[in-house]
């Protein structure tokens, strides 16, 4: 499938591609790696690389501004259902492609190559790039490093197979790129950011069941200088906890008048649950968006109910 869809890449002139809301570094990564990879082989091509950025991510790359384009081509990286894009309106385009590692959800592209067995969806694109007649430079292999490496939190998840060390391996030795300076780029983050991860693992609530939570309100959000979307990152950094099998923040959003939870596992699949509240993801790291505290609590007890489940058959 990737010779289709590099052939759909040669016959389109202009190509825009997105991802989802709330973006995270794969999903960024992926759309410009993939966006610098067009234009180094393509010069000629306009290629967009498109959606709601962060602050917090400026240091990737840049993204573009969205414009109004004619027979287009679309392609949605990281993406598994259509609610889920951001800053798209499909009608405007000819043809759309979804490259996606997520477990399926619904068809909403025209070509689809999904591979949920992927760590993440730079790399697939390592694999496609690499087999493919797309160029890349160091630059670019840096960039879908550092895709996979978050979204495999840095290789330590299942979803890392002799595959991905194998394209890894490929990917350094024939573009050397700085390591270092890629974990500078992931990693580097204010001490503000330190103390509320302090405050977190001061205040978690942890069940009997090993369920661990925490409420991360706008005034806790104030009170340590950071913003949401940051604040509801820190769930990667409490894996690893003896008592606790599942944790979960519910973050609240005041920009959008919702709260943001997620949910990561080392225990029981909780994606089917996320996804019976509206959310979704993978089977061990998933994300819920409800109204407001009482519903989240709602969602926590369901939580705590599937977890004292799990505990109980094994
Ligand atoms: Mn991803």
């Amino acid at each position: 499938m990737f010779e289709e869809i590099y052939r759909k890449i040669v016959e389109y002139d202009v190509i825009v591609i997105a991802r989802h809301i709330g973006v995270d570094p794969d999903a960024l990564c992926s759309q410009l790696a993939l966006r610098d990879s067009i234009r180094l082989t393509f010069p000629e091509k306009k290629v967009l690389s498109i959606g709601t950025g962060s602050v917090k991510f400026t240091q990737m790359g840049k993204l573009d501004k969205i414009e109004n384009v004619n027979n287009a081509l679309l392609i949605v990286v990281d993406t598994p259902d259509k609610k889920r894009v951001d800053s798209v309106s499909f009608s405007q385009f000819s043809y759309s492609i979804k490259i996606d590692h997520h477990p399926f959800i619904e068809k909403f592209c025209d070509l689809e190559f999904i591979k949920d067995t992927a760590s993440s969806t730079c790399e697939i694109l390592i694999d496609f790039i690499l087999n493919s007649k797309l160029k890349c430079d160091a630059n670019i292999a840096q960039t879908l490093y550092m895709g996979m490496v978050s979204d495999s939190n840095r290789f330590l998840f299942d979803s890392c197979t002799s595959e991905s060390f194998g394209l890894v391996s490929r990917l350094l030795n024939e573009y050397s790129f700085s390591l270092s300076d890629a974990y500078q780029k992931l990693y580097l983050r204010p001490i503000n950011e330190v103390r509320l991860e302090g405050y977190i693992a001061l205040n978690m609530n942890v069940t009997e069941n090993g369920l661990g939570y925490i409420k991360i309100t706008n005034e806790v959000i104030n009170e340590f200088s950071v913003d949401s979307a940051s604040a509801g990152n820190m769930i990667n950094n409490f894996n690893f906890i003896k008592e606790v099998l599942v944790w979960v923040t519910m973050t609240e959003d005041l920009k959008n008048d919702q709260i943001r939870i997620s949910i990561r596992s080392r225990g029981p699949e909780i994606n089917k649950l996320a996804e019976a509240y509206g959310g979704g993801g993978h089977k061990m790291a998933a994300g819920v968006r409800v109204k407001n505290f009482d519903d989240a609590m709602k969602f926590i007890n369901d939580l705590d109910k599937l977890i004292k489940e799990y505990n109980e058959i094994v």
